[in-house]
């Protein structure tokens, strides 16, 4: 049988030695186990002479205890040392997976309604969403009394300066600096004070705006005709509908078929058989006028819609305000 000094020295050696967690698990059960080396030594005691038992005792047993310790102790640098490499980085892992985002569905259908129109030759052109009430209304031919001046639907910054509540600014300012021909389109946030199933404060059109010489009411038809088969389809019915805007004489709304029900009336169309889709018209010559513009000479048409319409027209969606909950859920799917 080894003696206690030997099983000592070579327990201490051995665990000095060992270079992971498991190694001194394992040498724990070497050890200190049922079968182990120092228990099997201290079952052994009852088998010395008399004399030699309460020395071997004392001695096996503060071994024990010492074992213990160093063992317990070794275990615990190397999980100090596992944290410690812990943010080392391992460059043979593979990597985590980013998870891949998708545009916004309305900043699709905006790009998409851009897009179109820049086929068809019109330049984007942007512009302050705070905006005077001069080229917010006035230059618009909106007079002072119309409604859409009122609080209940315009959120004044001040006496004379509003949030933007179409992109038509954008067109005044850019026929102030231009001389025709002019074709743009203005994207952008628009603000009004409305807030409910189908209205929320902030919302997105695109308006548009061609003038030259000679441009005719047929020329709207053909500009919006091709816009409309291309957002929508290619085969698909749509209607000019006499309307009124203060900008624009004569002005009409522009209809296509209803998608769900194909003309026989349903909820989505209010039993109309029709979706409204834009605004457009002739420009009122008193907006020419106000930018300087001879309208002896020029004329033009302007449209103007509201993406939030068209993208839930597009995917099916009956709740404006799920576009601005953010909820990836929703948006992910587009
Ligand atoms: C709608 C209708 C429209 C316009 C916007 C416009 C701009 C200028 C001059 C004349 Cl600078 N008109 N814009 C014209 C007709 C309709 O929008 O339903 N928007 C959502």
């Amino acid at each position: 049988m080894d003696s206690i000094g030997e099983i000592e020295a070579r327990a201490l050696q051995e665990l000095s030695a060992a270079s992971s967690k498991e190694e001194i698990k394992e040498l724990g059960v070497i050890y200190l186990g049922r079968k182990g080396k120092l228990t099997q030594f201290l079952r052994n005691i009852s088998s010395l002479p008399p004399e030699e038992k309460p020395e071997a005792g004392k001695k096996a047993n503060i071994l024990k205890k010492r074992l213990e310790k160093e063992f317990k102790a070794a275990v615990e640098r190397m999980e100090a040392e596992e944290i410690q490499y812990a943010d080392h980085i391992d460059v043979s892992l593979p990597g985590r997976p980013v998870p891949i985002g998708t545009l916004h569905p309305l900043t699709q259908i905006l790009r998409e309604i851009c897009s179109i129109f820049q086929k068809l030759g019109f330049d984007i052109a942007e512009g302050p969403e705070v905006e005077s009430d001069y080229y917010n209304f006035e230059a618009l031919n909106i007079p002072k009394n119309h409604p859409a001046r009122d609080m209940q639907d315009t959120f004044y910054i001040s006496e004379n300066i509003v949030l933007r509540t179409h992109t038509s600014p954008i067109q005044i300012r850019i026929m102030e600096k231009r001389t025709p021909p002019v074709r743009i389109v203005a994207p952008g946030k628009v603000y009004r004070c409305d807030s409910d199933i189908t209205h929320t404060p902030m919302f997105h059109q695109v308006e548009g705006l061609l003038v030259d010489k000679k441009i005719t009411f047929g020329d709207l038809k053909g500009i919006l005709t091709a816009f409309v088969q291309q957002m929508f389809d290619e085969q698909i019915s749509l209607r000019f509908r006499p309307s009124f805007f203060p900008f624009t004489e004569p002005s009409a709304e522009v209809d296509i078929l209803c998608v769900m029900c194909r003309g026989k009336g349903c909820r989505i169309c209010s039993q109309t058989g029709w979706l409204e889709v834009l605004g457009s018209g002739m420009v009122h010559p008193a907006v020419f006028e106000n930018v300087g513009y001879d309208t002896s000479k020029y004329t033009g048409f302007a449209f103007g819609m509201g993406v939030e319409r068209i993208t839930m027209l597009k995917f099916g969606i009956d709740d404006i305000r799920k576009f601005f909950e953010n909820d990836y859920r929703f948006l992910r799917q587009f």
